[in-house]
């Protein structure tokens, strides 16, 4: 095989179509956070109060993309990466979020944007809600944001505006960026927008005494943004997409779990259990129209709301892909108990750590954060066992650096530690896609550039450009960047058959051999 390699005739590790990309988000890159008429949005609301954030830093300018993005699409096109994933600012165009209130400047950056993008040989891939809601919808009597089910109506009309808007420009739309992550962290635990929790729940809640109920609201909330998906994906199905030509999913953000006691079986059911309570809560509606039979067998007190018979209907099926975002993996532990609060309705507790005291992997700078590689491969395999073999795009994957953010920005340049994480992940993927048969069609890197990683403020940095936020938000491509370049080279080279495929495969798997 390596002969081969060497007379060129090697196959294309991974299908001639598949997708390499990065990824971003409008909140934590635009800045210009009241420029040309933007409206305010939760997250701009939340980052006010002093103590929510890291150094009570603001993403009021950002990384400045806004302004800057023709620089942005230059490190794109340096690196050689074919796709971009953006998200649209509500409130950028629909300033109160509705949509008789047309922001027509907002409308026109997007379409700089997209047109920048698409002349630059760059196809941009968009999401519609990545966490910045309409300020205005944090407002209403007795209920908040997503726990008022109209939200989901007015979702569906924002998704309208920009399927015709700019569907002629757009192919790929995402509804939904981890409903799991800003319904659980904005209504459980507390720490993101709208910062809702129970006082009971934990020092946090009883400091902002922000009003809340984590055993019911984050629930609630997630029923209602998969209603917002349900409705959206219809309306693009029955207005948009024969004359567009495009496809909608949504991307759902999930760990993998390993037996925290390798030799109790409990702890072994609970690894599907949990699993089932991250992907599955969003997935099994898509796919089948009603929440795991994990989470409905498990969540008491009647705190899981189920969706009528003409939601269910709706739901089932309203995908042309399944997303995934994937970072990180942790050791279940089975309990017993059953939960009436949000983080042990499961009946399970997570931890780094096992029962031996063996670490998952090594931390990031992110707490949450462990790094496990063989959980990307094993999730992958699990969407496609429990969901009929579907087509599945990556949309996040990436890490935070231990330390990045102290050292000098010569020194951050040279980042080992996610140069590792992400070639790590991509074998993972690579074996998933050759031995296993996942239909995995695209991989999207969490993030073109360092951003405002929401509580942590400019303190942690995902991106594989670094921003110098001391110096007039100066990028420069870490080394991490110039890998992803020459994998996405070489994944990508010429056709030929799937044996010599494994035979690249396998090449780096011998380089990060000699490597170690
Ligand atoms: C994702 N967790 O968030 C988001 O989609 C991005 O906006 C974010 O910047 C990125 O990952 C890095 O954090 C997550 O606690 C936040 O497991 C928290 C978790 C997972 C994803």
């Amino acid at each position: 095989m390596l002969l081969s390699l060497a007379l060129g005739t090697i196959a294309s590790v991974l299908p001639k179509d598949f997708k390499w990309g990065t990824a971003t988000a409008a909140f934590q890159v635009e800045g210009a956070w009241n420029v040309s008429g933007r409206g305010q949005c939760i997250w701009d609301y939340f980052q006010s109060f002093p103590g929510r954030i890291y150094m009570n830093e603001t993403a009021h300018v950002a990384d400045d993309l806004y302004h800057r993005y023709p620089q942005d699409i230059q490190i794109m096109n340096t690196l050689g990466i074919p796709n971009l994933r953006v998200s649209i600012s509500w409130t950028r165009i629909l300033p109160t979020g509705d949509v008789n209130n047309v922001n027509q400047a907002g409308v026109d950056f997007y379409n700089q944007l997209f047109d920048a993008l698409l002349a630059a040989g760059i196809t941009p891939w968009v999401t519609l809600f990545h966490w910045d809601l309409p300020q205005t919808y944090n407002n209403f009597t007795n209920q908040s944001t997503w726990l008022n089910p109209d939200v989901a109506n007015k979702f569906n009309d924002y998704a309208d505006f920009c399927f015709n808007t700019f569907g002629n420009k757009i192919k790929h739309w995402i509804t939904m960026n981890e409903i799991q992550t800003f319904t659980w962290i904005g209504y459980g635990v507390g720490t993101h927008a709208p910062g809702r929790c129970s006082p009971s729940w934990g020092s946090w809640c009883a400091e902002i005494g922000g009003g809340g109920n984590s055993s019911t609201e984050p629930y609630i909330a997630a029923h209602n943004a998969l209603i917002a998906h349900a409705l959206a994906v219809q309306t693009y199905r029955n207005k948009y997409q024969k004359a567009q030509g495009g496809k909608i999913g949504m991307t759902i953000s999930s760990a993998y779990a390993e037996p925290w006691n390798i030799s109790e079986p409990q702890d072994h059911n609970a690894v599907d259990v949990a699993v089932a309570f991250q992907y599955g809560w969003f997935g099994d509606p898509q796919v089948f129209g009603h929440y795991p039979k994990e989470m409905t067998d498990r969540i008491t007190g009647g705190r899981l709301p189920a969706f009528n018979e003409s939601m269910s209907a709706l739901l089932k099926g309203s995908y042309d892909f399944l997303g995934l975002n994937y970072y990180t993996s942790s050791y279940v532990h089975y309990t017993g108990v059953p939960g009436d609060n949000f983080g042990n309705d499961g009946r399970f507790w997570s931890s780094a750590t096992n029962a031996t005291g063996h670490l998952i992997g090594p931390y990031a700078d992110s707490t949450w954060l462990n790094v496990y590689p063989p959980g990307f491969r094993k999730i992958l395999r699990w969407i496609k066992n429990r969901y009929n073999d579907p087509h599945i795009y990556v949309f996040e994957n990436g890490v935070s650096c231990p330390g990045e953010s102290q050292l000098p920005p010569a020194l951050a340049l040279n980042d080992t530690f996610r140069m590792n994480y992400v070639f790590d992940h991509i074998m993972e993927m690579v074996d998933a896609v050759l031995h296993d048969k996942v239909k995995v069609k695209g991989y999207f890197l969490w993030s073109l550039l360092d951003n405002f990683e929401w509580t942590d403020g400019f303190n942690v940095r995902f991106g594989i450009t670094y921003v110098d936020y001391n110096n007039n938000l100066t990028r420069t491509i870490k080394d991490s960047g110039y890998m992803y370049q020459n994998l996405i080279q070489s994944l990508g080279e010429t056709t030929g058959s799937s044996e010599n495929s494994i035979g690249l495969s396998e090449r780096f798997k011998n380089l990060r051999t000699l490597d170690e």
